[in-house]
C-alpha cells in the first residue's frame, strides 16, 4: 500500500517540453487544471500529497517520476538521460530529504529515467532505453541490492520508457501493449493486452487497489475493471502532448 505522493506543479515553460508526438503544444492553463484534478485523484486513493513548486528552469520538470525512485529504505535520485532534463534533479533531491531516507544519486556516466523502472514486489525491471543506459541500471542494482531487491534490464524497441508500454497492477497482473504483450520476461504474469488504438493507456497506475486510467480510453478502462479493479479516469491530455503518462506525474510510496 502507498501512503504518500510527491508531485511538482507544471511550469509555464511546459509549452517548450520535449515532444515526439504530433498532438500539438500543451495549453498551460489547461495543464494546470488537469494537474489539480490529478492531485485530487491521488488524494481520493488515500495518499497524502506533497506539492512541490514549479521549476521554471526545466520545461519537463512536471514529470517528476523520471528524477527519483523511492523505496522504504532509500531515495534514489536519477541522472536523466536527456541532457535538457538533467538539472531537474537538484530541487527534487533537496525536497526529498524531508522523507527521512538516505538519498543516493546515480552518477556519470550512468543515466537513468525512473519512468524506465517498474517495481514488482522486491524486483525492479528497468528499461534499457534511449534515456537509461546499462551503467545506470548497474548502479541501481548496486544501490538496491543491499536492501534485498533485485534488478534486471529489459531492452526496449518502440517506447520512450518501459512504463510507457507496461504497468504492473499488482496481483500478478500486467497491463501491456505492443512489444510487452508476449515478452518472455513477463510470461508468468496475467497479461491484460491494450489495443493499439489505446496504446497511451498502457501507462495506468495502481494505487491501493484502485487504478488510475487516462480519460478517454474506455476499452482499457473496461478491461481493467473486468479484472476486478476500481478504476478512476483522469484527463491528462496536455501531458500526453509531451509524451508524458499518468505515472510520470508523481512519485508514490
Ligand atoms: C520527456 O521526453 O522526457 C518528457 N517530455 C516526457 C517524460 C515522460 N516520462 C515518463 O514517461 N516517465
Amino acid at each position: 500500500m502507498f501512503t504518500s505522493a510527491v508531485v511538482k506543479r507544471p511550469c509555464s515553460n511546459l509549452v517548450n517540453g520535449i515532444r515526439s508526438t504530433n498532438l500539438g503544444v500543451p495549453d498551460f492553463a489547461r495543464a494546470c487544471r488537469q494537474h489539480d484534478t490529478y492531485i485530487a485523484a491521488l488524494e481520493a486513493c488515500g495518499l497524502s500529497v506533497t506539492v512541490l513548486a514549479p521549476d521554471e528552469g526545466f520545461a519537463d520538470s512536471v514529470f517528476i517520476e523520471d528524477t527519483c525512485l523511492v523505496t522504504n529504505e532509500c531515495t534514489v535520485i536519477t541522472r536523466p538521460g536527456h541532457p535538457a532534463r538533467r538539472g531537474e534533479t537538484r530541487s527534487v533531491a533537496q525536497a526529498m530529504v524531508r522523507f527521512n531516507r538516505p538519498v543516493i544519486e546515480i552518477t556519470a556516466p550512468g543515466t537513468l529515467d525512473a519512468g524506465d523502472v517498474m517495481r514488482v514486489d522486491h524486483h525492479f525491471y528497468v528499461g534499457l532505453s534511449d534515456r537509461t543506459n546499462a551503467e545506470g541500471i548497474g548502479q541501481l542494482a548496486q544501490i538496491l541490492g543491499p536492501f534485498g531487491y533485485t534488478v534486471s534490464a529489459i531492452a526496449l524497441t518502440s517506447v520512450l520508457h518501459l512504463k510507457t508500454g507496461v504497468s504492473y497492477l499488482e496481483n500478478n497482473c500486467m497491463l501491456a501493449w505492443g512489444e510487452f504483450v508476449s515478452h518472455p520476461e513477463f510470461a508468468g504474469f496475467t497479461i491484460l493486452a491494450v489495443d493499439d488504438d489505446e496504446a497511451y493507456a498502457a501507462n495506468s497506475v495502481w494505487i491501493n487497489d484502485r487504478v488510475l486510467v487516462p480519460e478517454g480510453f474506455e476499452k482499457t478502462r473496461a478491461l481493467i475493471a473486468a479484472h476486478g479493479y476500481d478504476t478512476l479516469a483522469v484527463d491528462v491530455s496536455e501531458f500526453q502532448k509531451l509524451d508524458g503518462g499518468l505515472s510520470c506525474l508523481s512519485l508514490r510510496f
